[in-house]
């Protein structure tokens, strides 16, 4: 096996041998390689004719399947690269593979020149961060051609062994502006659905009775278990990036959406431990379960774990309900608290909330009262230089607005920074996918204040685990904006010379420390 699309890759070079530093195997890891491979040879096959909607689909919930911490189910993954190679052969029989090894053999792709690789690497991983999002979006029956046709192009360049820099730059280019499309869909998507969210204070205290708990980033799944759980005595708290969800005035509705426990995905092994209740993953971030609680996690869609169960697309979810009613949940009021001790979570301020605030904000900049917005958001993960985020955000000043949003600002969400010009100094925007409503609000601000993006008193500080973080990266450098803090390390999957490229082109940095970092951000 070789991997190293995410963060946490080993060494720092690429996870390799029996195991990934995130349990993948190699043989699900191979078996990953197989299914890009087939996706290759699918997209060579078509050679630029319009793929079927059911050709769009396979493609995206296959590129979903090998994002980190999703699939570790070979099985399914081996029944989605005989979809594609199905496909494929009747598509074109012969070329169908054509520019790739062989099943079994190393993808190609790993062993090109150091620089291609890397390029061929942004535009495959940044495409796999952005078939999550259209695939939240696709399931609420929000889908766009323009989006799922650069899954197949961009394949296409990515099997293409001819394709050198002057090929390859501009799709990455594409790739970052499609993604920004794919997220204002699934904005969309998510509003006209479940209404625009406001602000909300979330309890972390679990009330004695059987629950269930519901991880990851797919409203649609949880607007279904709540529906199906309404009247029944089971009540719903959200974990991990699932929190924002409470927001939505079509989910809050539901008065048993009771609310949220846990932090980031990498402590869900502690935290699920002595849960008396079953957990749903309903994407990405999915950690090996422990045995301790492992007859309790269940999942649906594109996350699979071999032996857990797992709900179909039927999206019946009796079994859940079942097994929550049998461990019964707590018999007296639980209380979680967050990273800093908090007992509640404060979320809700999506693009909406902010812009309907937009006068008042913009006179308290041109009056001086707020010195500087920082958006410190992004992914979490294991290693220990993430502290850094903590500290950045606790020495921000008072007379400044911190933005954040995805599974990262559990490090700092439960501080209480305060307010400044009436507005609380912490705005929790939401998922990941959210940096859609970041940007809505940067351009926004700068038309108000009458300048460019980089000219704005903003600073990006970001966090990066996985791929939907490369193809929200994609996007932002597509808009032209400088200067960046990227942590807690640069990607491994950047050659000394792409890596150079993008700091030449777009000032993205390393995070330093948070002292050096503010003062020069503030300088
Ligand atoms: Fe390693 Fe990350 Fe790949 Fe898992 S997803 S095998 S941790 S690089
Ligand atoms: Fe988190 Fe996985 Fe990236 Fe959606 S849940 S931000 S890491």
């Amino acid at each position: 096996m070789f991997c190293f699309q995410c963060e946490q890759t080993a060494g720092g070079k690429g996870c390799s041998g029996h195991c990934g530093v995130c349990g993948k195997t190699a043989e699900v890891a191979n078996a990953q390689d197989d299914l890009t491979k087939a996706l290759i040879g699918l997209a060579l096959a078509l050679d630029g004719k319009r793929p079927s909607a059911a050709q769009r689909k396979l493609m995206m919930e296959a590129m979903f399947a090998t994002l980190t911490n999703v699939s570790f189910d070979q099985g399914r993954i081996a029944a989605l690269t005989a979809a594609a190679e199905a496909e494929a052969k009747t598509i074109q029989g012969a070329a169908a593979g054509a520019a790739c090894a062989p099943s079994g053999q190393p993808l190609r792709l790993w062993q090109a020149d150091e620089d291609i690789r890397s390029l061929k690497s942004l535009i495959l991983f940044g495409l796999r961060g952005m078939a999550a999002y259209a695939y939240h979006a696709q399931v609420l029956g929000y889908a766009d051609d323009l989006v799922s046709d650069l899954f197949f192009s961009g394949l296409r360049a990515v099997g293409d062994l001819q394709a050198g820099m002057e090929q390859l730059l501009p799709v990455i280019d594409r790739v970052g502006e499609i993604n920004l499309r794919c997220m204002a869909l699934l904005d969309r998507a998510n509003t006209e659905t479940y209404g625009t969210p406001a602000p909300v204070e979330v309890p972390l205290a679990v009330e004695p009775g059987p629950f269930i708990v519901v991880s990851g980033h797919d409203l649609h799944d949880l607007a279904l278990l709540l529906e199906q759980t309404k009247e029944s005595g089971v009540a719903v708290y959200t974990h991990g990036e699932m929190l924002p969800a409470h927001a939505y005035p079509l989910l809050r509705a539901y008065p048993h959406l009771k609310g949220h426990i846990g932090t980031a995905w990498q402590n869900q092994q502690q935290e699920f431990a002595g849960l008396p209740a079953p957990i749903l993953f309903t994407t990405n971030c999915l950690m090996p379960p422990k045995e301790s609680y492992a007859d309790r996690v269940f999942t649906t869609g594109p996350v699979s774990w071999p032996g857990a169960s797992h709900i179909d697309e039927e999206k019946d979810f009796t079994p859940l309900i079942e097994k929550a009613r049998a461990l019964g949940g707590f018999t007296e009021t639980w209380q979680f608290t967050g990273i800093n001790g908090g007992k509640t979570l404060t979320t809700g301020f999506g693009h909406g909330a902010i812009l309907a605030q937009a006068d008042a904000v913009v006179d308290a900049v041109k009056r001086g009262e707020i010195r500087h917005f920082f958006l410190v958001a992004g992914c979490d993960g294991v290693r220990k230089s993430r502290s850094y985020y903590t500290e950045f955000v606790k020495q921000t000043p008072p007379d400044s607005v911190v933005l954040t949003l995805a599974c990262g600002k559990f490090r700092f969400n439960d501080l209480d920074l305060g307010t400044v010009a009436g507005l609380p100094r912490l705005l929790d925007m939401g998922q990941c996918n959210d940096a859609y409503g970041a940007i809505r609000v940067a351009l926004a601000l700068a038309e108000a204040l009458q300048c460019g993006v980089n000219e704005l008193p903003l600073s990006l500080v970001l966090s990066w685990y996985e791929q939907k973080a490369v193809c929200i990266l994609l996007t932002l450098l597509h808009l032209g904006i400088r200067n960046i803090l990227l942590g807690p390390t640069l990607p491994a999957f950047l050659s000394p010379a792409v890596a150079a490229y993008l700091v030449e082109k777009y000032q993205i940095a390393p995070i330093s420390t948070p002292e050096a970092d503010l003062a020069r951000l503030l300088g």
